[in-house]
């Protein structure tokens, strides 16, 4: 049992989990952004926020960041900005869905004009990838269209695929694409990457350093994610999650709020399936906005859901769900699973993060540190990053 204990130790504070520069910032609905005070201003505050994040949880050292929001003139300063504060940059998202340009897509629209222009902004993101040593690059397109009749579905397939293998040849040799699918909006008809199969499908016509990424809220209610994750991983094409709750659509809520147990039944298959290992370099990102809640202390939250739901899943009694399902023992089978999901693994989260000289207590840790305070009293003047800053 002690064995067990702390390969499960091992395993948590090997664990890295990224979060994104645009947590940090502004964010809304269409309705209202409620701005809150210390908001950062700049790419580097936003850093110097998710500082504070990998300070009290001990394992977020790695920051996305968004093109254009989070442009500065120097990428390789930025970089070293982020070191100095023990961090790395991650994934490079891009963005080609808020110029007036993209009204009909971007990478898959009629006009060659415009797709060429949305592939140079893809190829500018490989460039700052160069500078910045960071290794994915995030994809995920607002392309598709409203209307049955208005535009060629296959067509539109394929200047997708063709835009796709012009970046995948600029990849360097450590690079790679990381390819985002959602099975709506902004688009309502038909949209170019809807589902883990069409990305999947371009993926593998692209070569081995293309994969796909899980945005868990980006699939139809009542979806079972935990396949897709099986799937992709025995195919060798998983290539990272990006983590948010949701109740209805790309909600982007705190992951793990809405359904811990989806959360756990995921680890799970991630856990079982060898994804937590360095080598399979599964990349466990954050998509989230903090509308209404402190921003901070609710990406500290959503790291530690992460965690929860990992450790839960490194419980699972492997042994046991083996020979229950070979037995063809239908609940005993299931009842190792439940096991492991209703155990309480708080205080051995506690534990794991005071064997590394952290605060058992993250969320307790942040709110003493004084940080929020001196963010709110300093950050005054300039303006605020939010979306699309
Ligand atoms: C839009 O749906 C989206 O939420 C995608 O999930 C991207 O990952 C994210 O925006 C950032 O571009
Ligand atoms: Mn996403
Ligand atoms: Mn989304």
């Amino acid at each position: 049992m002690t064995v067990v204990r702390d390969a499960v130790k091992a395993a948590l504070k090997a664990q890295r989990i990224e979060t994104p520069s645009w947590s940090y910032g502004n964010s809304g609905t269409r309705f209202k952004v409620f701005a809150q005070s210390g908001v950062p201003r700049t790419p580097w505050e936003k850093l110097d926020d998710a500082s504070k994040v990998h300070e009290f949880t001990g394992v977020a050292p790695k920051v996305s960041l968004h093109i254009p929001w989070d442009r500065v003139e120097d990428y390789a300063a930025l970089a070293a900005y982020a070191k100095e504060r023990g961090l790395e940059l991650g994934a490079i998202n891009s963005n080609t869905f808020q110029d007036d340009d993209y009204r009909l897509g971007s990478v898959c629209h009629p006009d060659p004009k415009v797709r060429r222009k949305a592939v140079g902004h893809l190829l500018e993101c490989v460039d700052i990838m160069d500078a910045t040593g960071s290794t994915d690059l995030k994809l995920w397109f607002a392309d598709g269209t409203n209307y049955p009749g208005q535009d060629d579905i296959a067509g539109r397939q394929e200047r997708l695929a063709e835009s796709l293998a012009e970046v995948y040849a600029r990849l360097g040799e450590d690079q790679r694409i990381l390819l985002e699918y959602k099975f709506f909006e902004p688009a309502f008809y038909t949209t170019d990457v809807p589902d883990w199969g069409t990305a999947y499908a371009h993926c593998l016509k692209l070569g081995p350093k293309a994969q796909v990424v899980v945005d868990t809220g980006h699939h139809a209610p009542g979806t079972n994610i935990e396949f897709i994750v099986a799937l992709l991983l025995r195919e060798g094409r998983l290539g990272g999650f990006d983590f948010n709750s949701r109740f209805y659509a790309d909600d982007d809520l705190m992951v793990g709020s809405a359904d811990p147990f989806q959360l756990f039944r995921i680890m799970h298959e991630v856990a079982k399936n060898g994804g937590l290992r360095t080598e399979t370099n599964v990349a466990f990102m954050l998509d989230q906005c903090h509308n209404i809640e402190a921003k901070i202390p609710a990406v500290i939250r959503s790291v530690m859901n992460v965690q929860e739901a990992t450790a839960k899943a490194l419980l699972v009694d492997r042994d046991a769900l083996t020979a229950a399902q070979a037995a063809g023992d239908v609940l005993a089978a299931n009842a190792v699973l439940m096991d492991a999901y209703n155990t309480d693994v708080r205080p051995l989260l506690r534990e794991v993060r005071e064997e590394q000289g952290l605060h058992p207590d993250p969320v307790a840790a942040y709110a003493a540190s004084g940080w929020q305070e001196r963010i709110a009293s300093e950050r005054v003047g300039g303006e605020q990053a939010g979306w699309g800053a």
